[in-house]
């Protein structure tokens, strides 16, 4: 394990103005999203797709790396495997890694991700293929009862794991402990989660000896459910976030970069610059799926002639949070 080559491509995926395009759909993922748009997915689609994003001049200024599929990692742009080209373009390629979450036994209505079996071989395929980080998320549902304590900690558990044997390779781990959005739970709930998930989190990844400095937060937002009859203002989920992330995430994380969720693309936008005025030890970015990709995806609807059109919109919207991100704090 290089230390130093942990930190610098942590710290170069968080470069200033900044942060990752989260482009990792699953099969069924994005088999989901492309349906919604009257598109038959398979791998020839979902590259053309991919490839409409990728291939976005002057992205590169805002996206500092991009999370892969399996499928993806292996395919080519213009006769050159995307890791390569990605390269070429300055973006840092990374890889998902976890292979989904399950129904947990005996915890209905929570999940546990797997993965775990056969990692390191596989992570060392991955670096073959140029991947210079990764991604692993747990999900946490909040419900009547949930999430449990074992649900919380298992998932740290598989989390702080995978952590250590991607920064064995010098692959940077994104830990990814996502509490989600669903339900009709208050800001107030949320944060009451997220700080006991991150806590336990944290506390696991520095038990496995996890470096702190060469990894990067993949986390939520304090916000309230998705069905909440009591909507938080950004000013409110700024607040709630970053008051609960000095609590529990340690200044050697180098970077917190946020995931969308579920929140439409203005929102997301503003929810970090309202963060990003307030401000903490770390950078506070993006690595946002939908957030990124909403526009672009319902502009291209799988047409050639719509690809300059989806590209000035993918443009547009990545100029846009860079620039919440950019925000300097108060
Ligand atoms: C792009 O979606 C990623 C993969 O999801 P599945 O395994 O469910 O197919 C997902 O992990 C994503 O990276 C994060 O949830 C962030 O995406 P959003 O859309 O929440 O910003």
């Amino acid at each position: 394990m290089d230390i130093n080559v942990l930190k610098t491509t942590a710290q170069a995926m968080v470069a200033p103005s900044k942060g990752i395009l989260a482009a990792d759909e699953s099969t069924k993922t994005i088999q989901k999203r492309l349906e919604k748009i009257g598109v038959q997915s398979n791998p020839e689609t979902n590259l053309a797709y991919r490839q409409m994003l990728f291939t976005t001049l002057g992205v590169e200024e805002f996206i500092s790396g991009v999370i892969l599929y399996d499928e993806t990692i292996r395919q080519s742009i213009d006769g050159q495997p995307v890791p390569q080209y990605l390269q070429s373009k300055g973006i840092l390629p990374g890889i998902k890694v976890d292979k989904g979450a399950v129904d947990m036994a005996n915890f209905p209505g929570e999940k546990i991700t797997e993965g775990l079996d056969g990692l390191r071989d596989r992570l060392a395929e991955y670096k073959e293929l140029g991947a210079k980080f990764a991604k692993w998320r747990a999900v946490i549902a909040i419900g009547a009862g949930i999430p449990s304590d074992t649900c919380i900690e298992s998932n740290a558990e598989s989390l702080a794991q995978y952590a250590v044997l991607c920064q064995e390779q010098d692959i940077v781990p994104i830990v990814e402990p996502e509490v989600l959005m669903d339900g009709g739970h208050d800001l107030a709930r949320c944060q009451e989660v997220t700080k006991k998930t991150l806590k336990a989190v944290f506390a696991k990844l520095t038990a496995h000896k996890a470096i702190l400095e060469g990894m990067i937060l993949k986390p939520n937002m304090v916000i309230s459910g998705k069905e909440s009859t009591v909507k938080a203002i950004a000013s409110e989920i700024a607040k709630a976030t970053v008051e609960t992330f000095k609590e529990v995430v340690p200044a050697e994380v180098p970077g917190i970069v946020f995931l969308s969720g579920g929140q439409s693309p203005d929102e997301a936008t503003e929810n970090l610059a309202e963060i990003n005025k307030i401000g903490g030890p770390w950078q506070l970015s993006y690595s946002y799926g939908r957030a990124l990709q909403d526009e672009a995806l319902t502009t291209w609807v799988g047409k050639e002639e719509s690809v300059p059109t989806a590209q000035q919109a993918f443009y547009d919207r990545a100029q846009k949070v860079s620039q919440a991100r950019s925000i300097k704090s108060v």
